[in-house]
């Protein structure tokens, strides 16, 4: 194998870039010759998970099963990428704790929610607001932001070219490939 398995667990706001980097980053890490998979809202929440909204049960569960489907493709060797809200420390403690130490990365996508409600990609911020949208992250549902990422990428702020380099410089460093 040319690389170490490993978890990068992407966490941040909805709009925040988490999924948008976690591709990048696999972009990246294939011309390195690394097998990797990405788990984000789009291949989960209609499968796996769809029988859970968005209630602080629901998020548990929901992050308890993306957890335990990461740990199996970092078993199959892969490196696998999450890239959910995950808003709740306790979920994201627990999501390490299953992973041998040091396997688990924890990648908080910081940006404000001033930035991901201007952006605004799919009008559920404004549909937040307006009450349509209940329990909506950062609006009428809580996000705990990390106290310790092992990364902490401005994704609010800079040129996503940036962040990538920022998080495949993390990866050098710490022998992930
Ligand atoms: C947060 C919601 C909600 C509510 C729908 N709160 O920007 P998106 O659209 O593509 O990403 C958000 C996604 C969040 O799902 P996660 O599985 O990442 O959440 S968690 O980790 O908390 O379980 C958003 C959309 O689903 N969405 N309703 N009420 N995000």
């Amino acid at each position: 194998n040319v690389h170490r398995s490993v978890v990068l667990w992407f966490t941040g706001l909805s709009g925040s870039g988490k999924s948008t980097l976690a591709h990048a980053v696999e972009d990246e890490l294939y011309q390195r010759s690394c097998r990797t998979f990405v788990l984000d809202g789009d291949n989960v929440r209609q499968g796996l998970c769809s029988d859970l909204g968005f209630s602080v049960q629901d998020r548990s569960e929901n992050i308890r099963r993306i957890s335990e489907a990461a740990k199996l493709l970092v078993e199959s060797g892969v490196i696998a990428m999450t890239a959910f809200i995950s808003p709740f420390r306790s979920d994201r403690q627990r999501a390490r704790s299953i992973f041998p130490h040091g396997d688990f990365i924890e990648i908080f996508c910081e940006a404000s929610l001033n930035v991901c409600e201007q952006r605004d990609v799919k009008g559920l911020y404004r549909r937040a607001r307006s009450g349509e949208v209940k329990e909506f992250t950062g609006i009428s549902s809580p996000y705990e932001a990390p106290a310790n990422p092992e990364l902490a990428v401005r994704t609010g702020e800079l040129p996503l070219e940036d962040c990538v380099a920022q998080v495949i410089e993390y990866l050098r460093q710490r022998n992930v490939f």
